[in-house]
């Protein structure tokens, strides 16, 4: 999130929006806080699959059993929510 911070601080008129994993955000979650203390419109998109997918991967290819990727995840929802931002959870791609 500390890009995005910088970049909506540069490009205030801009439209910031953050795609990224459940393991990226867990590692820098507590940058959310500073963007809503300072009224930072992002948009942050968290990709949920309960697991670090690119050591899942390392491991894998290197021929080594999988060891602890699994995450268990707080809801991220109420995670922002309680930080003071909007939050929609999203459970299916349809638009119902
Ligand atoms: C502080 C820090 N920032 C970045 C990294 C790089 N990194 C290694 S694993 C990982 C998370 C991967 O999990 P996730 O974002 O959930 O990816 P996905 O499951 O969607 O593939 C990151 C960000 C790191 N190890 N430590
Ligand atoms: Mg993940």
């Amino acid at each position: 999130m500390a890009g995005e911070i910088g970049a909506q601080f540069k490009y205030s008129a801009r439209q910031v929006i953050a795609l990224i994993g459940d393991g990226g955000f867990s590692m820098l979650m507590q940058e959310f806080m500073t963007a809503v203390n300072r009224k930072l419109p992002i948009k942050v998109i968290i990709f949920n699959n309960a697991k670090l997918g690119p050591i899942q991967l390392e491991q894998e290819s290197s021929g080594y059993p999988n060891y602890t990727t699994a995450l268990k995840n707080p809801g991220f929802a109420d995670f922002t929510r309680l930080c003071g931002g909007e939050r929609w959870r999203v459970e299916r791609p349809s638009s119902e």
